[in-house]
């Protein structure tokens, strides 16, 4: 498709940027973090100074590194407002490495003593931890690698212990580990399946990083879809020149970190609008329950009713009301705000990114590794309701529409593409014939995803079942508008 634009005259960094030593190690470079993290990097930088370029890495595949090397590792962030477009040249991040390719490489990067922060946009399911426990999943296969192999990590985990480790050999200071993913106490949770994995790697370093080493917690929000082959001609059709990895991101954005960092060394975020907080928590609540949790709510609901994207989603009125009852009655009230943020008003904010309709975003990709997400977006919630003495229906009714999706056929009969590291597990609970009693206590042994006490209470069991029944019988649609 972007056949005849690569025909173009590709992006090239501008002669006029700067160039900063490189401070910063990012594994897991992806669209996100260039849409979010670097961008703020890029403006304290300027304000202020500071070597802070970011040096990428990349954990799994080379196709990120191999578009953006031609372009000496510049990029176009598309902001896609309801408006209109506008755009940008990012230009902090100096290079990008291959895991695979070259481990070794990667460990001496963390280990340069320029480095002082190691930030991390891996995905959920990067930190190979069981999220009913937060803690290392010491028989993921990843993990069982990095333990068996010293010099070829494979995983985030193994990469931070190795490379600390390298670091207290050499007598340098520890980096700072900044999480940026949207799991709840991300630093801490972080810090747990490292303290987990160097424990049985030997127990001094272990200690050492306990002792030195800071994990700060950060929420990170910005709706940054995947970047399409549409997305890049369209570009490239509007500039005349092809950048072959642009970003795509909405105009909102929000970083709050926990203000905690090795020899209080970082990028003078302060400058530019991120907020440094001493306690995040209030703040990743927020997010992962209302922002995050009616997006798996979406994604599944919607995708089940025929919904494309998010904003496809919210146009449907039974939809749109769905969230809206969720939020008022189920999520709102067993969250305690940040200081002096007005939920609601937070949330009608909320429904109008949704509709931006210049974010293509697929309730397909927000679908992705459900059994990652649910506990900290929905789960969470649901056992405050339950614990106050109330029934969160809808809540059920999000559970249910996700175990339908995740059965891998759709509403239409039509294969589902279910992207998730359970997926066969999941699909295997889904029997010919199997009743949705049945099934929701096939789901409910999954003690990974649902804490003990959760899974045990019956009026969990009973209303998904019922919530279940209702989504079989009457599809997405429909139940979620006799629900709102
Ligand atoms: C989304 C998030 O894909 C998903 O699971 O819910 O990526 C969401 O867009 C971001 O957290 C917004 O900050």
């Amino acid at each position: 498709m972007t056949g005849d634009v690569t025909d173009l005259p590709r992006l090239a960094r501008p002669a006029d940027a700067p160039a900063p030593g490189i401070g910063i190690v990012h594994l897991g470079l992806g669209a996100f973090f260039r849409a979010h993290g670097a961008l703020y990097i890029e403006e304290a930088m300027a304000r202020s100074g500071g070597d802070w370029g970011i040096l990428g890495v990349s954990l799994r595949h080379a196709d990120l590194r191999d578009r953006l090397e031609p372009q000496d590792y510049a990029y176009t962030a598309c902001e896609l407002g309801p408006e209109g477009e506008s755009l940008r040249i990012g230009t902090a991040v100096r290079s990008m490495l291959v895991a695979p390719e070259d481990p070794d490489a990667v460990l001496a990067a963390m280990a340069d003593p320029g480095v002082t922060i190691v930030s991390l946009t891996v995905t959920e399911k990067g930190y190979c931890h069981a999220p009913a426990t937060g803690r290392l999943d010491f028989a993921h296969p990843d993990i069982v690698r990095d333990l068996a192999d010293a010099a070829r990590p494979v995983s985030a985990p193994g990469f931070l212990c190795r490379a600390l480790d390298r670091r207290r050999k050499a007598g340098l200071r520890p980096f700072t580990v900044m999480s940026c993913d949207n799991l709840p106490e991300n630093g801490a949770l972080l810090q747990g399946v490292v303290l987990d994995l160097a424990a049985r790697m030997d127990a001094e370093l272990a200690r050492w990083i306990e002792a030195e080493c800071v994990f700060p917690c950060t929420m990170v929000d910005r709706i940054a879809p995947a970047t399409t082959d549409a997305d890049i001609e369209r570009l490239a059709r509007r500039t005349g020149i092809h950048d072959a990895a642009p970003v795509m991101h909405e105009p909102f954005r929000q970083w709050v970190i926990e203000d905690r960092f090795v020899d209080g060394r970082r990028p003078a975020l302060e400058a530019v609008g991120v907020e440094l907080v001493e306690d995040v928590r209030p703040f990743e609540h927020m997010k992962l329950r209302c922002l995050n949790g009616t997006h798996s709510a979406l994604a599944y609901l919607g995708y089940l009713a025929g919904a494309e994207t998010v904003s496809d989603a919210v146009a449907r009125p039974a939809l749109a009301g769905f969230i809206r009852r969720l939020w008022d009655d189920e999520i709102l009230p067993v969250l305690t705000p940040p200081p002096g943020v007005d939920l609601a008003a937070y949330t009608h904010a909320l429904t109008e990114r949704y509709a931006n309709p210049g974010i293509r975003h697929r309730t397909w990709q927000i679908a992705m590794d459900g059994s990652l997400k649910l506990p900290q977006r929905i789960l969470g919630s649901v056992s405050e309701n339950l614990a106050a003495g109330r029934t969160p229906r809808g809540l059920f009714l999000v559970i249910a529409a996700w175990m339908r999706y995740t059965s891998g056929v759709g509403e239409d009969g039509q294969p589902i593409d279910v992207r998730d590291p359970m997926a066969d597990r999941l699909r295997a609970v889904w029997q010919d014939g199997a009743e949705p009693a049945a099934i929701v206590s096939g789901y409910l042994a999954f003690d990974e995803i649902f804490p003990g006490a959760l899974a045990a209470d019956p009026a969990f069991s009973a209303g998904l079942t019922e919530a279940l029944a209702d989504l079989l019988r009457d599809g997405a649609e429909v139940a979620a508008a006799q629900y709102a």
